[in-house]
């Protein structure tokens, strides 16, 4: 592995809620970064815009620095996709108002000159909104290895404007979860449909942030997929805290969600301390089965800071009382209930909830009356969202496959020619 570069970036917003928009930034940073790397945030500035279209709003900037074991290239790539996931839409007019810039400014003072990157970034070096915040944590860095520090090129600077500081901390865990949970929730009303999958261990789960979906699940489904269990009634709290330790390793860009497993919220006390430890392991937000009896739990969630995605319809967890895995919202009463189920869910400040093997045209009904995503599994098209068991979509779980999954690959058909062919290979000396 090469060694590591120290790294500067530029965080930029002047449309939406910008200070939302750059903690949400700078937690999936953050997570790049990854645990115990030296992570530096600088204050915030409001500032002037600069070569900007007439009539653009004023910016928050910032800068955080850290050192990163990658490439540069695939650094590039990686904001390109946190920008795509705060809601920055591809090219568009120069320098158009934007919810969030993300500016790689230099990386281990080395020069690139390629087609689509060059380092450092090349009008940084005349950018009050760049070197001030950048001054402010790394005086000492060099852009380029042979040049002038970060505080040198700053004083070199003539006096702007317009630039000052605001009294918000931009490292802020708390706020960035609860920022990327809202995006997740207003991809209602602003589209395109909410991708989510499963993971339960690092590789899956970079494998699914690499590609781009939108939410990670660390779901109790783990149980069943994973631990060889019948179903999810004997997953523990443990359980999930040592699978959602290594899915937060994997992911950077996407909501990782893990599930508050039986037993862990049967009252709002219990769900909060529980749920907090799921924080303490890297969860941005918990999931938790139920609809109107849960809604207490769920208002006590948001209350601490903790955002929740629901479930109603089919609740896995009570699947030995129901004596199996049927459909809900079949008949009108049905259907009644489980819109109170999730009109609770939403006024409880759910920021999205998960409808599960739901009669379609109820669950299209039911999307179109709440004010909050739904995330369907086996519950048609017309959702907001789609979720499903990673093992389900890629073939790897194939003693059953539940009627609503159509896979788009065979894993355990490749696995097993592979371990087919190193066993004949083997016994035959090849
Ligand atoms: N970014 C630009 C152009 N102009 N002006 C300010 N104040 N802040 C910016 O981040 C900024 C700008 C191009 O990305
Ligand atoms: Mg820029
Ligand atoms: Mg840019």
């Amino acid at each position: 592995m090469r060694a590591s570069a120290r790294t500067a970036i530029a965080l930029g917003s002047n449309s939406g809620d910008r200070l939302v928009l750059l903690r949400a930034a700078t937690l999936m940073l953050r997570r790049l970064a990854g645990p115990g790397v030296d992570f530096r945030a600088s204050p915030i500035y409001e500032t002037a815009p600069v070569d900007c279209p007439p009539g653009s709003l004023p910016f928050l900037n910032a800068v955080v620095s850290f050192s990163y074991a990658g490439a540069s290239e695939v650094l590039m790539e990686k904001l390109a996709g946190f920008e795509s996931a705060l809601g920055r839409p591809g090219s568009r007019l120069r320098n158009a108002p934007r919810t969030i810039d993300l500016d790689l400014l230099c990386f281990g003072g080395q020069a690139v000159h390629t087609g689509t990157l060059t380092l450092p970034h090349p009008r940084m070096t005349s950018r009050r909104f760049v070197l001030a915040p950048l001054g402010d944590i790394e005086p000492d860095m060099r852009p380029l290895a042979d040049g002038p520090t970060a505080a040198a090129l700053l004083s070199a600077l003539p006096k702007d404007d317009f630039m000052r500081p605001i009294p918000a901390v931009l490292d802020d865990e708390s706020a960035g979860r609860r920022a990327m949970a809202d995006f997740l929730k207003n991809r209602k009303a602003a589209g395109p449909a909410v991708t989510a999958l499963t993971a339960y261990d690092y590789p899956v789960a970079r494998m699914l942030d690499e590609s781009g979906i939108d939410v990670v699940l660390v779901g109790d489904s783990l149980g069943m997929v994973v631990l060889g269990h019948p179903d999810t009634t004997r997953v523990t709290l443990d359980d999930m805290r040592h699978h959602l330790r290594a899915v937060r390793a994997g992911v950077s860009r996407a909501l990782v969600v893990a599930d508050l497993p039986i037993h862990t919220c049967d009252t709002p006390e219990a769900a909060v301390s529980n749920a907090r430890m799921l924080i303490a392991d890297g969860a941005d937000a918990v999931k938790l089965e139920g609809g109107v009896s849960v809604a207490p739990q769920i208002a006590a969630l948001v209350a601490e800071g903790i955002p929740v995605m629901g479930h109603i319809g089919m609740l896995p967890q009570h699947v030995l009382e129901e004596g199996g895995y049927r459909k809900k919202g079949v008949t009108p009463e049905a259907e009644a209930l489980l819109l109170a189920d999730g009109r609770a869910v939403a006024d409880a400040g759910a920021f999205s909830v998960v409808l599960e093997i739901v009669e379609a045209a109820a669950a299209a009904r039911i999307t179109k009356e709440i004010p909050i995503p739904t995330i369907g599994i086996g519950s048609g098209a017309g959702c907001d969202g789609q979720i499903l068991v990673t093992h389900d979509l890629v073939g790897l779980f194939p003693w059953f496959t539940p009627r609503f999954v159509r896979p788009e690959a065979d894993l355990a058909g490749d696995f097993r020619r592979a371990v087919e062919a190193y066993i004949r290979r083997t016994q035959t000396g090849g």
